[in-house]
């Protein structure tokens, strides 16, 4: 059989299910051309000039890479032009992006994190793209970038669509539209994402956690109750013993956790109440939990579903915990009063 690349896997799901849109269809290819422009210039490297800090900072007060700059701008050109879409909203962008009054307008709105794990860019560690995809509410008001602010306020439940590309030693790209997950792989030679994986499901059960312990001392302690309990191992009361990794690329720790379970954590802690979590809500809790969800999984703060929060504001912070069902049911017991 000829290999399912993602324009066919798109157009199946449209003529067998019914459930993409001709739209929506162009935008997910739209949106996979600018990850593929993305992953050609991660590859570059040094060679393209491409590594090192940018000279800005962005919204959250973080200093831009060159590459989270580049990526950023990259998604914006390709998206703005087809018609597809009302306006896209980013983590390296205070307000939302309208479309030039030059192109017509189309019903999704996009929200992305263009570069995700910005801190492994210099030392050649998987990194990614986080994409949503979300309808505009009729009667949006478009007119400025701060009045279209409101219309990317919905919960996670309401995406159309959520993906991410990791940049590791082979570009994937894993997609939902709601009818579970699927991963692309990119064939360089070709040009194009070919399907390699369909039907992904997380293990309900993992014997493998991913959180930053440097942080221990400032969680709150049902979460370090949590931790504490696998760390120790068959000696404790789960009887078993567990392993830990921590990439500190988002989108590399949610893959190993796509690929063989696991549970990914970055929790509340003293010193980031203020902001209300680490991860932002619309481009990175909300796509990975919607993934996450899609492929048997859970993804919670600790207290709430994520993709029930209603968001108050477009870089809104949240704790995340997500991952094999069981575990993250665990978190949330320890939470409970
Ligand atoms: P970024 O979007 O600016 O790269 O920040 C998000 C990243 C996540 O990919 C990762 O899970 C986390 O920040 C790592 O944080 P830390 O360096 O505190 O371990
Ligand atoms: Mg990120």
């Amino acid at each position: 059989m000829s290999q399912r690349t993602l324009a066919r896997y798109l157009t199946e799901e449209q003529r067998h299910k019914g459930i993409i849109t001709n739209d929506l269809k162009l935008l997910l290819e739209v949106v996979a051309r600018a990850c593929q422009a993305i992953s050609v210039a991660v590859g570059k490297g040094a060679l393209g000039g491409v590594l090192g800090e940018a000279g800005s900072d962005n919204i959250q007060g973080e200093a831009q890479k060159k590459l989270d700059v580049l990526s950023n701008e990259i998604l914006l050109e390709a998206n703005e032009w087809g018609g597809h879409l009302a306006a896209m909203a980013s983590e390296e962008m205070d307000l939302p992006h309208l479309v030039p009054h030059r192109f017509p307008k189309g019903e999704y709105l996009l929200t992305f994190d263009p570069l995700d794990g910005s801190s492994n860019i210099d030392v050649n560690v998987s990194i990614g793209t986080i994409f949503s995809v979300l309808k505009c509410p009729d009667g949006a008001d478009l007119n400025t970038p701060q009045a279209a602010e409101q219309a990317f306020l919905q919960p996670g439940s309401a995406q159309v669509a959520a993906g991410y590309a990791v940049y590791g030693p082979t570009t994937l790209l894993v997609l939902s539209v709601g009818d579970g997950v699927v991963v692309f792989t990119l064939d360089r030679e070709q040009g194009q994402f070919v399907l390699t994986r369909e039907n992904v499901r997380i293990p309900a059960e993992t014997n493998e956690f991913a959180i930053n312990m440097a942080n221990r001392r400032f969680w709150e302690a049902p979460l370090r109750d949590y931790v504490d309990e696998m760390q120790a191992g068959k000696s404790g009361s789960l009887g078993k013993d567990y392993n830990m990794r921590w990439v500190a690329s988002m989108v590399a720790d949610v893959h190993r956790i796509m690929t063989r379970g696991g549970i990914f954590m970055y929790p509340l802690d003293e010193k980031l109440r203020a902001k209300g979590g680490k991860l932002r809500l619309l481009y990175e809790a909300n796509p990975m939990a919607f993934l996450v969800e899609q492929a048997g999984g859970a993804a919670s703060t600790g207290r709430q579903r994520i993709l029930d929060i209603v968001p108050e504001r477009l870089h809104q912070r949240v704790p995340v915990i997500l991952g094999s069902r069981q575990e993250v049911e665990r978190v949330v017991a320890c939470h409970s009063p």
